[in-house]
């Protein structure tokens, strides 16, 4: 099965943002307003208790979230543990756009937003975030759960009728992560990576257990060397098994898309799916997993 344009995001709220997407691709033509548009309908979305400021906070009760947007000639822009700021991907887009750099974080990256016209929120938990925050106090246990809210980042990978592609990902991280913590979202190569020659991945899960096999980049670079996206997902989803201990309850999952428009995606258990848009229909699609 092959498609061009294709869009593909990762989770139910893929849908949506793959609505906004492909309205913006038709209307503008242009694949990175697509994505950046796409995944800032997830951003403002309150039931999504991973993306946003919404999201959940950190163990110090502060929501501090990351994001990454590339396009396939190299051009890339991220921002890691930013706060304040209602749409880090458009902040991701400002780093790739006005300045020198691909990765802005904390402090740094805030400054910037301000620089850059973007107004600065209220550090307040959205009434379902303070709610569940509560509750996790009283314990203040960390571990990863699998499929729960806390994982529900949204990644998007697009290709254009041109052969062209572009991606994106934003999230506010793992549930009461430790201050300071940066998954794999912001990171080119882990939680997103692109390459007009070849195709684009992105990841969801456990951040820590994807940064450690480059899984993006692992992926885009099997496609490069002949796999099918589907292949290179479950290759790269055997690499992430091999490298991580306690793989039970870790989930982690990849979509992926070749120049050709063929796709795939794989996950470590069973529970991830992802959103499909193209020219004959939308759908959401069911992952396969190893276990
Ligand atoms: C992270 N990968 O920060 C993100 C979390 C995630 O769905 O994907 N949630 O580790």
């Amino acid at each position: 099965e092959k498609f061009k344009p294709l869009i593909l995001s990762t989770w139910n709220h893929g849908m949506p943002a793959n609505d906004r997407a492909w309205e913006v691709l038709k209307e503008t033509g242009s694949l990175i307003d697509a994505v950046e548009e796409g995944v800032k309908v997830t951003e403002l979305d309150m039931d999504n208790l991973s993306v946003g400021l919404q999201g959940l906070p950190d163990r110090e009760g502060i929501p501090t979230l990351d994001a990454s947007i590339m396009k396939g000639d190299g051009s890339c822009g991220s921002v890691a543990f930013v706060r304040q700021i209602k749409h880090p991907i458009s902040l991701a887009r400002k780093v790739m756009d006005e300045t020198p750099h691909v990765m802005l974080a904390g402090e740094g990256a805030r400054q910037f937003a301000i620089a850059q016209g973007f107004p600065l929120e209220p550090e307040v938990l959205s009434p379902k975030a303070d709610e569940l925050y509560q509750e996790w106090k009283k314990t203040s246990l960390y571990k990863p759960i699998i499929n729960i809210e806390n994982h529900d980042t949204i990644g998007m990978i697009a290709l254009g009728a041109d052969g062209k592609l572009a991606g994106s990902c934003t999230t506010s991280g793992l549930a009461y992560k430790m201050h300071g913590r940066v998954g794999d979202s912001p990171i080119i190569g882990a939680g997103l990576y692109v390459d007009d020659g070849v195709g684009a991945a992105t990841a969801t899960g456990l951040g820590e257990s994807i940064i450690r096999i480059c899984g993006s980049f692992l992926i885009v670079e099997l496609m490069r060397q002949g796999r099918t996206p589907q292949e290179a997902c479950e290759e790269a989803v055997k690499r992430l098994i091999a490298k991580n201990k306690g793989i039970e309850d870790i989930q982690a999952g990849f979509i992926a898309i070749n120049k050709d428009g063929e796709y795939g995606a794989y996950a470590v258990h069973p529970g991830f799916n992802f959103a499909r848009h193209h020219s004959n229909g939308k759908d959401l699609i069911d992952s396969k997993s190893k276990f």
